[in-house]
Order: structure tokens, then sequence, then C-alpha cells
């Protein structure tokens, strides 16, 4: 099977599956284990911030941020299409008690412009602005990424009015990739940062938040509140290290995959796509056709061997990863050209 429903189906590859054998471990809520801990190290080395926190999950990552940088009641301003809006089961509002007050804007990134209006002036009646959610690389909009440039901009625009900036880089290193600058650059400019482990860097579980010490601090009791404290952590966290350590390098070879896929799309009839998104590693497409549904191409493909997921009856998206050869890449191209030709 050939799987493009997403990045987070990668199986650990062999030298993880080794290093997680091998792995030495802790009580990691002790702070204890020595794997968990040099990950934290090198996380936050990477992503050029003083301290980072080992999380089971993005969604836990984006959670314990949020909640060790605002008070309940408080409002969050985000893109409308922002994962931590969409697709996190509302935590945010349920346990973290924030409001949120959604933007638009093309390419995953609402303008300054709209941000500066959205931070209203404090008064009696109004609630406050606790955080500004950033997403790098943005997922829905199709793996488009905020550059340095524009990240500079939004959280000088937050900080200037008092207000800390939480970026999900679930994929911050596709995007420092496809940008060509170091992934603490686009932290940089941010209070909390959270990346995964377990989805383009091919690892089986994980995710990392990064930030000062003192907000690192919190979020750890914010973990264990959640019961995402761990104990012998470290055989998780040793393939997260062989990630960093050799999936982080071969990256870009996924976004050239993507661009074949999409430039091989982008000519069939029917099928919508905007080349300006295919950024990184996911492509995004309509199925505008009489003859054909998005579920039903889906549908075909499933029967030559190649899984994709169907978004809505008119979208779909490719994930491309580790776990496909460029050769797999052909064989989707080949079915797609048989199943649109004509209509
Ligand atoms: N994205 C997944 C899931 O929606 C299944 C995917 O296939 O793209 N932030 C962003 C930007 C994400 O894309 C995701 C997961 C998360 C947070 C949440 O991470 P997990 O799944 O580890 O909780």
């Amino acid at each position: 099977m050939i799987d493009l429903r997403s990045d987070v189906k990668t199986k650990p590859t062999d030298l993880m599956r080794q290093a997680m054998a091998t792995a030495e471990v802790g009580d990691d809520i002790a702070g204890e284990d020595p794997t968990v801990n040099e990950l934290e190290r090198r996380s936050a080395e990477l992503l050029g911030k003083p301290a980072g926190l080992f999380v089971p999950s993005g969604t836990m990552g984006n959670l314990v941020g949020l909640l060790a940088l605002t008070w309940p009641g408080q409002k969050m301003i985000l893109h409308q299409e922002a994962h931590v809006f969409r697709w996190e089961r509302a935590g945010l509002t349920r346990i973290a008690g924030l409001m949120t007050h959604p933007l638009p804007g093309a390419y995953g990134a609402f303008s300054p412009e709209d941000l500066e209006g959205a931070i209203w002036e404090p008064d009696l009646h109004s609630p406050t602005t606790g955080v500004v959610a950033l997403e790098n690389t943005h997922n829905r909009a199709g793996g488009t990424c905020l550059s340095v440039a524009q990240t500079r901009e939004l959280c000088e625009v937050a900080h200037r009015r008092g207000v800390p900036v939480h970026v999900d880089g679930a994929r911050i290193f596709n995007a420092a990739v496809a940008l060509g600058v170091e992934a603490r650059e686009l932290a940089a400019p941010a209070d909390s940062v959270t990346f995964c482990f377990s989805k383009g860097l091919g690892a089986p579980v994980g995710s990392m938040v990064c930030g000062e010490t003192d907000f690192i601090d919190r979020a750890r009791e914010y973990r264990k509140l959640l019961g995402g404290a761990m104990r012998q952590a470290g055989v998780v966290a040793a393939a997260g290290l062989v990630a960093l350590e050799h999936e982080l390098p071969r990256l870009g070879e996924d976004h050239e995959k993507a661009r074949r896929l999409a430039e091989t799309l982008s000519g069939l009839p029917g099928i919508v796509l905007d080349l300006r998104t295919v950024q990184t590693n996911l492509v995004r497409f309509e199925v505008r056709r009489e003859d054909l549904t998005a579920p039903e191409l889906c549908r075909r493909l499933g029967e030559q061997g190649i899984k994709a997921g169907a978004q809505s009856d008119t979208e779909i998206r490719f994930v491309t990863h580790r776990d496909q050869s460029f050769a797999d890449l052909k064989v989707v191209c080949g079915a797609l050209r048989e199943i649109l030709k004509g209509e």
C-alpha cells in the first residue's frame, strides 16, 4: 500500500527501533530520564529557546502551551482554519477556558492590521486578549509557510499590546527547510512553540513544547494535570533523537515529492489546485467533475493500493512522507492520469 493520508502514518525506522530498544531510561516525572532530558535539551537548542517539554501529542502540546500563557476567560486570536480551532475537540475552550476570535487570511496567514483590530482596548466590559496563535506550516491552507518576516511582524503587533504568541509548529521544520532558514529564526519572535516528532520526522510518538524556563515549568504542571506526565518515556524519546538526526535532513525530499504530485494533478481535467499552496509536504486540491466526487476518486485509488482521504465531497489532501519512495509517487501519478483522463 502507498499511504497518502497523512505523515502521521509513517512506521518507526529500524534505527529508531534499535535506539528505543537500547534507550537509557528513568522516571521522567522526577526528571530522571536521561533520554527525555537529552531530547528536551536538543529540541530547545534547535528552536533557540531555553527549555523544552516532551508531551505525548501535538494536541497536548498546544493545550499545555495555551494553559501556561493564559487565564480562563481570556480571548485567543487565531486563524479561522487553525488546527487548534478546527480539530482539537475545543480543548482550548473546554479545558483552558479561552474564548476564540478567529481571523480570515489567505495561505493560512491573517494580516497584522486584522490582528491589531482584534486586540480590543481594555475596558470594563470586554474580555482581555490572552494569546495570539499562529500555525507554521498551516495544515488547512495546504502546508503553507509563514516567513520569518511575517512571524516577526505579527509577534511585534501582539507584543506591543502585551499579548504573548504561541506557534503551533507541528511541521515547523518543514517550513524551515522550504524557506531555507533555521527553525530557531521562525521560533525566535514567539513565546511558545510546539513541534511534532510523529509527523514528517517519522517517529512513532511525541511532540515538544519550547519556550522560556518559567513558561516550561508552568507547562509541566499542566502536563501533569492533563495526565500527560510519563515515566520511562525515554523509550519513545529515543526515536525522537533519531528523527532529529536522520529524518530532519531529508524533509526536502518530501517537498519534492509533493511538487511532483501537484504538477501532475494540476494538468488533469477537473482538478483545481493552487500551486502556490504547495510549499512543503501537503497537496490540497479540489475535484470539480460531473462524473467523479472526491471520495469516489479516493475509492478508485484504493483499488490500486493507494490510500487517500477526502476532506469533503470535493476536497482531497495528499501528504508525502518518508515511507513513500519516488517510485511509489510515479505509481500514484500514473493512477491519477488513468482515473482522471477525459471527462
Ligand atoms: N494533524 C494531523 C491530524 O489532523 C490527524 C494530520 O494528519 O495533519 N497541529 C497541526 C498543525 C496538526 O496538523 C496536527 C495533527 C496537530 C496540531 C495535532 O497533533 P496530534 O495529532 O499529535 O495531536
